[in-house]
């Protein structure tokens, strides 16, 4: 199986924690979807022109929510209940805010203006890491190594990305740090890729 993404996407990066804590091997290729020609391969295989994108033999899957449950699927584990759903529902809303706002200050904008856009990307964030705080401690998102893979990556891109500050989140704080000592997450650092 082959696996389209970048070192620092935290999408991508779950899936290659996944992966690998689970012994499935995965042929990585790393791209730069800004980049003209791994763009061309990016929109060949997702005309959602995003990454991650797994593709098993004659079998293109893309979205990371669903490249988790085909992995899952195919490897006889059960699917995620539904509050666990839900939680994931919560990494990735987060997730997807705080990509935008990425998107955007990279386009030159403001992010901390005063504007409709930003001020409900801003509150998203601020608010799903607030109960993502009240949860890392709770069994049934303990119980989901996904859930903590994905919550993982998503911290870790926070700080290497500089984007905000959850340092008062002391369960959030608590859970990296713990989480952090992992091989697989030392193998997917985007700090340490070429
Ligand atoms: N819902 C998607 C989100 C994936 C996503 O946002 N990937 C980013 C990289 S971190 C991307 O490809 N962005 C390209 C773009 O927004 O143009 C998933 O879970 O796979």
């Amino acid at each position: 199986m082959q696996l389209l993404g970048s070192n620092s996407s935290p999408f991508v990066r779950r899936i290659r924690v996944w992966a690998y804590r689970n012994a499935i091997s995965l042929d990585f290729k790393n791209l730069d979807i800004f980049a003209k020609a791994d763009r061309e391969i990016m929109i060949h295989c997702n005309p959602a022109r995003k990454i991650p994108i797994l593709i098993d033999d004659a079998q293109t899957i893309t979205d990371s929510n669903v490249i988790i449950r085909y992995l899952l699927e195919k490897n006889q584990q059960p699917r995620f209940n539904w509050q666990q759903e839900n939680l994931l529902t919560v990494i990735n809303a987060c997730n997807d805010s705080l990509v935008e706002l990425l998107l955007c200050q990279r386009s030159g904008f403001n992010t901390g203006d005063d504007k409709l856009f930003f001020n409900l990307q801003n509150e998203r964030i601020t608010e799903t890491l607030t109960y993502l705080n009240t949860q890392t401690t709770e069994s049934v998102f303990k119980s989901c190594e996904y859930l903590n893979i994905s919550l993982y990556c998503l911290l870790d891109w926070i700080y290497f990305r500089e984007l905000t500050d959850f340092s008062h989140l002391t369960h959030l704080t608590d859970f990296y740090e713990q989480f952090a000592q992992q091989p697989a997450i030392q193998l997917t650092d985007p700090r340490h890729q070429k």
